[in-house]
């Protein structure tokens, strides 16, 4: 009975220590499938979630503050191809997009 009171607390402190940190960084994109990508550049344990607004060119990140940071994160992002306010794709990782998502050549309309 103690032990199992102990390990409630245990993880109730876990919890608590657990710095959640939540931030909303400028990144590049077009499409539905720009979206995914970045999302799914993301799907790392230290990232609780990722959400990519297409409209506002906003991601919004949950992520443990203690595990990553969001220069990390952004670097991410920027592998995979998608500009962030901190760090630029490579040009390598930027013309390996599929051609729907090359948002550095679009023109506003
Ligand atoms: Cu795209």
């Amino acid at each position: 009975m103690k032990t199992k009171l102990f390990l409630i607390l245990t993880f109730v402190f876990a919890v608590l220590i657990s710095a959640k940190e939540k931030k909303e960084i400028k990144v590049s994109g077009n499409c539905g499938m720009c979206k995914k990508k970045i999302e799914k550049s993301l799907k790392i344990n230290e990232v609780y979630n990722a959400k990519w607004d297409q409209k506002k060119k906003v991601l919004t990140v949950a992520f443990n503050e203690k595990a990553i940071t969001l220069d990390s994160i952004q670097q991410r992002v920027a592998a995979a191809g998608y500009d962030t306010e901190k760090f630029k794709a490579t040009d390598e990782n930027y013309a390996s997009l599929p051609e729907c998502c090359l948002y550095r050549d679009v023109k506003e309309h």
